[in-house]
């Protein structure tokens, strides 16, 4: 290994040289600017950059003088964010321990949005695998698709009880679509396979909500009730044991609030049974995920429901997510419409969202 430093007036130019000097093949160690040192009396230095390379096997030495010309380019900052963004990626990823057959495969990862240290996991993994395909870009991207779709939970539809009322309660942020969820779930239950849906909202707090529910209820012919307290879901529940699947819609608080989740824990416990679907929209940010986890995971969370993937622009977060809390995804929705826009989790999907 042979390393050298390389300064120059912009990256491009640094970058230059290290091409022209150690080859196409050069890896970029690290990267910084130098400061010019308190400009002396009438003399104003312009900041410099400098480029630490190495090459694995002795290039032939080039003499060091090479001038490169110093042109002013406007360009300059937009390529010194693309230079870094391109060259600090592969940068990492071969301090991942990832080998050069699988940069790109990585790259493209991390831009769909998964964790680096997830994406260089999985990369890990599958250099593990021996395989008689040789090692290039492609068949890694395929041999790493195989892999997230085996790490990922999905949990697929909601399973019935043999004997009584399966018992469903959406929970999640406020305008994230639980309540439009419901309606769609009801619908492909009542109105796709004949089963008896009951709905209840325990969502007193905003009163259009429950107007939205009782519309749809009415077309379906699904009941609607509408639950203020522990007491109230009790009675309901036991008014509707002839069903087969009784949704419950939550209201909405904000991630912060948590003696929201304490309050619906207890409504909970004293029905008894009740399967919890975590309700959030990739248009979120991850953090929120996360925070909203946080919120309701003291209440026990037995699913993620993902919805709006037709407004979402990266769908990495919820590989994260999913993996990371290794909380099995049960359904997605794509739209605003009823019954329409509503399916099954799959892996598969998720994976070529990533990939798009
Ligand atoms: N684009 C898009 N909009 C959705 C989706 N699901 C729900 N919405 C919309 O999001 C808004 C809030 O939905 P709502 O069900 O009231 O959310 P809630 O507050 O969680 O009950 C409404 O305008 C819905 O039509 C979806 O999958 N995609
Ligand atoms: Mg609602």
């Amino acid at each position: 290994m042979r390393i050298r430093k390389f300064t120059a007036s912009n990256y491009s130019i640094a970058l230059q040289e290290v091409k022209q000097e150690l080859g196409a093949d050069a890896l970029i160690l690290s990267t910084r600017s130098i400061k010019p040192p308190s400009p002396i009396a009438g003399k104003k230095e312009a900041t410099r950059v400098e480029i630490t390379a190495a090459v694995e096997f002795a290039a032939p030495v080039v003499e060091p003088e090479i001038q490169v010309e110093d042109k002013p380019e406007n360009k300059d900052a937009d390529l010194k964010s693309l230079i870094f963004s391109l060259l600090s990626q592969t940068d990492r990823a071969q301090s991942m321990g990832l080998m050069p057959h699988q940069f790109d495969t990585f790259s493209r990862l991390v831009e769909g949005g998964l964790d680096e240290k997830l994406a260089s996991k999985i990369l890990k993994k599958a250099l593990e695998q021996n395989s008689e395909q040789s090692a290039d870009s492609h068949n890694e991207s395929l041999k790493v698709m195989n892999l997230m779709k085996r790490v990922l939970p999905c949990k697929g539809e909601i399973d019935l009880n043999i004997n009584g009322p399966k018992i469903v309660a959406f929970v999640g942020p406020t305008g994230v679509g639980k309540t439009t969820t419901v309606a769609k779930i009801a619908a492909e239950y009542a109105l796709r396979r004949g089963k008896k849906v009951a709905i209840v909202s325990l969502d007193t707090y905003r009163l259009g909500a429950v107007d939205q529910l009782r519309i749809y209820g009415e077309i379906m012919e699904v009941p609607v009730e509408v639950a203020g307290g522990k007491e109230e879901l009790r009675q309901i529940i036991a008014n509707h044991k002839d069903k087969d699947l009784i949704l419950i819609d939550t209201t909405g608080r904000s991630h912060q609030d948590k003696d929201y989740s304490r309050q619906l824990k207890e409504v909970f416990d004293a029905v008894g049974g009740v399967e919890t679907h975590l309700v959030l929209s990739v248009t979120a940010q991850e953090k929120l995920f996360t925070a909203t986890y946080h919120q309701f995971s003291s209440m026990g969370v037995d699913r993620v429901l993902f919805t709006k993937l037709d407004e979402g622009l990266n769908f990495g977060s919820l590989f994260n997510f999913s993996v990371r809390n290794r909380l099995p995804i049960s359904y997605f929705t794509s739209g605003q419409q009823v019954p329409e826009d509503l399916e099954v989790a799959r892996p598969e999907r998720v994976i070529s969202l990533i990939f798009n």
